[in-house]
């Protein structure tokens, strides 16, 4: 069944504006290998990786895809895409070992030499600052429970932004809070491992302080800078054949959970009623202090959304279970990919859309930080160029319906480390052989730069 009835040539798809950005995105640890190399100090990641039984098949991010050596050949490839703007993250125990206190130059070092690579190649370096590697020193202070993580997140960002913000101008703070906050501390599948439920709340407020400490402290040293968050956002949706008034309730639950815990507080100063998850009380215990959400709600230039799939839910089949919501499957056929996310392109219409009508005015220019797929290993990937095809054209709908988006980034430039699945998942539109680094451009490569020569031309 295919995943779009739209055309993937090139030249046939939607026009977008001259001015759009064309990107691809990667993270730290899922690329750069050289775990221990240069000064870095280990991060939660590090730790995990080693706990057993904890990413499928022991693998670790020890070598990845080597780029902290090989990111010459990287930017190559992305000159070779005309990539307008590339999305990478920011190591912080390279750049800050223990998380806090002395700065490892070093770190930095490497960092000025890919940005000074990137902009030789005419690419616009994206930086984001967390993207889930804490330093494990702070994880053993408490990691994100603890509220000063946030003020050591805000001290970290400032010395990035010191050193590269003569020539970073877009800056992203923290990629995926909901899913760092809900795998790593709720469910304890990715690091640092621990398993909360419920009691990992307050790792989603101190990482939307941290992002304002941090927002303020890009802005103080680069007073020219565009400041973004990447949030994974989903549309929640129902089956046909469970409908109930408790069924839209569990919808409305999960939409408070995922998205509006993240999306209110950015962009209105405030939390959603968090009451279906039994908070009632608006500072969470005293986890949320006067003037905190002032700090979070510091204007973004940009929001970042980072879509792969809606989610469905129903009412809990046990109410007395803990959560006011039961995920769910689709009912249609979706195509899936890989990793047997449905496709649905449509929904990526729909979310924005629908943040649009939510937060209106409210609602700063969009970036699209992620949205890709894994599939079956080898070259020939049809099933990538359709997915890429669908989604873009899904932007371009959501953009004649009034959505301001202003760039792409497509996950993933290389294949890579994909977090509790290891190398089992590819997302990249490079090819990795994983034992000797070599890099092999995919169809769906040719396919990415052809059409961002067709949008230029
Ligand atoms: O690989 C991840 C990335 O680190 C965060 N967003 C989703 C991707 C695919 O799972």
């Amino acid at each position: 069944m295919p995943v779009t009835t739209r055309s993937t040539d090139p030249s046939r798809l939607p026009r977008f504006p001259a001015d759009f950005r064309w990107g691809a995105s990667t993270a730290a640890y899922q690329i750069e290998g050289a775990a221990d190399e240069d000064g870095k100090g280990p991060s939660i990641w590090d730790t995990f990786v080693r706990r057993p039984g904890a990413v499928r098949d022991g693998h670790t991010g020890d070598t990845a895809c080597d780029h902290y050596h090989r990111f010459e050949e990287d930017v190559a490839l992305m000159r070779r895409l005309g990539l307008d703007a590339y999305r990478f993250s920011l190591s912080w125990p390279r750049i800050v070992p223990t998380g806090a206190g002395k700065v490892e130059p070093r770190g930095l070092d490497f960092y000025d030499r890919l940005v000074d690579a990137l902009l030789d190649a005419g690419i616009e370096p994206t930086p984001t600052l967390f993207h889930w590697d804490l330093p494990q020193a702070l994880e053993d202070g408490g990691g994100w429970l603890d509220r000063d993580t946030a003020y050591r997140f805000g001290e970290y960002a400032a010395v990035a932004a010191e050193r590269l913000g003569d020539r970073v101008k877009r800056w992203i703070t923290l990629n995926e809070p909901f899913v760092h906050m809900s795998f790593g501390y709720g469910f304890g599948v990715h690091a640092p491992g621990r398993a909360l439920l419920l009691d990992a709340l307050p790792v989603a407020h101190h990482q939307l302080l941290g992002h304002g400490l941090a927002t303020a402290a890009v802005r103080a040293a680069v007073p020219d800078a565009q400041v973004l968050i990447a949030n994974n956002c989903t549309p929640v949706r129902l089956r046909s054949d469970a409908r109930t008034d408790k069924d839209t309730a569990a919808a409305s639950a999960y939409d408070i959970l995922h998205n509006r815990l993240f999306n209110d507080p950015l962009l209105q100063g405030r939390y959603p009623d968090l009451s279906a998850y039994g908070m009632s009380d608006p500072s969470w215990g005293g986890v949320v202090r006067d003037g905190d959400l002032a700090t979070i709600a510091a204007p973004l230039d940009g929001l970042g959304i980072n879509y792969y799939n809606p989610t469905w839910v129903t009412a809990p089949a046990d109410p007395a279970a803990g959560l006011p919501f039961d995920l769910a499957e689709p009912e249609e056929p979706y195509e899936r990919t890989a990793f047997g996310w449905p496709v649905v392109p449509d929904g990526l219409t729909e979310l924005l859309t629908g943040l649009e009508e939510r937060y209106g005015a409210a609602l700063p220019p969009v970036w699209i930080t992620e949205n890709g797929c894994s599939q079956p290993a080898g070259l020939d990937d049809p099933a990538r160029i359709d997915y890429l095809a669908g989604h873009l054209g899904a932007i371009a709908d959501a953009m004649d319906r009034g959505v301001d988006v202003r760039g792409y980034f497509t996950w993933s430039l290389l294949d890579n480390f994909e977090w509790a699945e290891g190398y089992h998942q590819r997302f990249g539109l490079v090819e990795v052989d994983f034992a000797t680094g070599l890099r092999t451009p995919r169809a769906s490569f040719e396919w990415y730069r052809d059409l961002i020569a067709s949008q230029r031309s």
